[in-house]
């Protein structure tokens, strides 16, 4: 009653004044009203210290699930970001931070809800022909490696002139034969099987909630299979399998035994982005081409793929974040967000110091800002994705957009994806009576209207606005959406998108 009554005389306003705002303010969640956090954020080439802080300052107040860090085992010493890349030791001393820095990063995360999934080189050691010494100090041979690996312990496929993968066609070779020169370890042999299971269980005793597994494809299921179940059950695993047409080994092999980085996720939607024409996914599971919605991580782009073939990166500012946008609002698989550092080098590592640690850049905290979408949160020049400097960390996961779209995937939680409406360029969707998004990947304007179950009234648009959820601020100016008679009307600018929850409403 009276929710409808405009004008009421001063009397009836001051009988039932409490009443009429409870009926015009926005309704506010209760426990249940929001899924619990799954999205996971690759936090590249970031030291642990600086981890930690984000874990604080952000990805635990804004609803991330937990973040992905760079391999944390003693590397090659060079300066290249892929030095990462070429285990010398299982010793937890790197570039990014020493064994003390990193257990106290896991437990910072876990205490604020996030977990740390360890980036795991297993299928190999290192690529280099010369004798060296790690970052650690740990003395190794291409073949050697002092209490750990010796020579009997790698494979030497004797399939191609220089042991090297050249025939992506064979199975034989992906897994046999070496991948750019690395030693490849022959992870059939229990010794090395048991090896590699103490660095994992020596990981998992500081707290990591799981791993992803680097170069999957490149070690038979099999293999990994029985790797990963010595582990304890609750052990969370990311087999990293990239689909490659023709190719005799499939993702769904490692689907098996736990989640895989579905590579045909980001090669579907982002040409949709950059045509600027939207559609309906596949609603059947598993989609085409894809693993199944439950074993599926899926990502916009990673440290690899914006380094060849991801078409849209954080250079695309807008549209970049329009893809995660449309990714986080999906109802398929677990979104993974990347968040490195801007370059122009492929090779070029982050920043150091004098003595060749990774510079600990936090982002400094989400931060509203108007025009939202594209803008970083690091001040100074960089406001904006696309004009970085080399180096400069992009701070995607900081971005208000993201953050907005993170309490919007909560409050959809796992209501159905409806069927699209599109107009122009224009293309949006509801996830039923819970939220919804619309996205204009054009370069003109374009109106749009989504049918939509929500209640009528004004809304704020998170990606505009950030969160909403207890915010006491007004919608910022451009923010507000109206539904109306089953519709919400959107005017979208180029490269805008804009999205509404059941709890944004204003
Ligand atoms: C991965 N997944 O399967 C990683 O995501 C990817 O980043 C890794 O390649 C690769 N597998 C091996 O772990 C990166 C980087 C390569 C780099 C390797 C090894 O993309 O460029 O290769 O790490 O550090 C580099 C040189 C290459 C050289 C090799 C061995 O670029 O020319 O090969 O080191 O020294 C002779
Ligand atoms: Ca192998």
């Amino acid at each position: 009653m009276g929710c409808g009554i405009r004008r009421p005389s001063s009397f009836i306003a001051l009988v039932v004044g409490g009443a009429l705002a409870a009926c015009s303010a926005p309704p506010a969640p209760t426990e249940g009203d929001l899924a619990a956090p799954d999205v996971g954020v690759q936090l590249f080439q970031l030291p642990w210290t600086a981890i930690a802080q984000e874990c604080e300052e952000t990805l635990g107040p804004r609803g991330f699930g937990w973040v992905l860090t760079s391999p944390p085992q003693e590397h090659i010493d060079r300066v290249e970001w892929w030095a990462s890349y070429q285990p010398v030791s299982y010793e937890l001393e790197t570039r990014l931070g020493t064994r003390d820095e990193f257990a106290d990063m896991v437990q910072r995360c876990d205490d604020v809800g996030v977990a740390v999934i360890a980036d795991a080189v297993i299928n190999h050691m290192t690529g280099q022909n010369t004798a060296g010494t790690g970052w650690a100090g740990t003395p190794y041979e291409h073949y050697e490696y002092p209490g750990l690996y010796a020579d009997g312990d790698f494979h030497h496929c004797g399939l191609t002139a220089d042991d090297d993968i050249a025939d992506y066609t064979s199975r034989e070779q992906v897994q046999m034969c070496e991948l750019v020169n690395l030693a490849d370890l022959d992870t059939s042999s229990e010794s090395v099987r048991a090896m590699i299971g103490g660095y994992l269980d020596d990981l998992l005793s500081l707290g990591v909630a799981g791993f992803r597994i680097d170069a999957a494809k490149h070690m038979s299921a099999a293999d990994v299979e029985a790797i990963v179940d010595a582990l304890p059950d609750d052990t969370r695993i990311i087999s990293e399998v990239i689909r490659g047409g023709g190719e005799p080994i499939q993702p769904e092999e490692y689907a098996a035994f736990g989640e895989v980085f579905e590579f045909t996720y980001a090669r579907d939607l982002v040409p949709q982005v950059l045509s600027g024409t939207l559609i309906d996914p596949e609603f059947a599971d598993p989609r085409l081409g894809h693993v199944s919605d439950e074993t599926a991580a899926v990502f916009i782009d990673n440290h690899d793929t914006e380094r060849g073939e991801a078409d849209l990166t954080y250079r695309d500012g807008d549209l970049y974040l329009m893809a995660n946008a449309l990714m986080l609002a999906d109802d398929y698989g677990t979104p993974v967000l990347y968040s490195g550092y801007a370059f122009s080098d492929r090779d070029a590592g982050a920043p150091t110091d004098g003595e060749g640690r990774v510079v600990a850049a936090a982002c400094g905290g989400v931060r509203q800002q108007a025009g939202g979408m594209g803008r970083s949160p690091i001040g100074g020049a960089a406001s904006d994705l696309s004009t970085l400097s080399d180096g400069d960390r992009t701070c995607v996961h900081a971005s208000t957009a993201i953050a907005g779209m993170l309490e919007w995937r909560r409050v959809a939680g796992s209501a159905a994806r409806q069927p699209g409406a599109d107009e122009g360029d224009a293309y949006g969707f509801e996830r039923e009576g819970r939220a919804v998004i619309a996205a204009n990947p054009g370069s003109e304007e374009q109106q749009i209207t989504i049918p939509t179950s929500l209640p009528d009234g004004a809304y704020c648009d998170v990606v505009l606005a950030g969160p909403r959820i207890g915010e006491q601020s007004a919608c910022p100016d451009g923010g507000t959406i109206t539904v109306a008679a089953g519709a919400a009307s959107f005017t979208l600018g180029a490269a805008q998108t804009a999205a509404i929850h059941l709890f944004s409403r204003t």
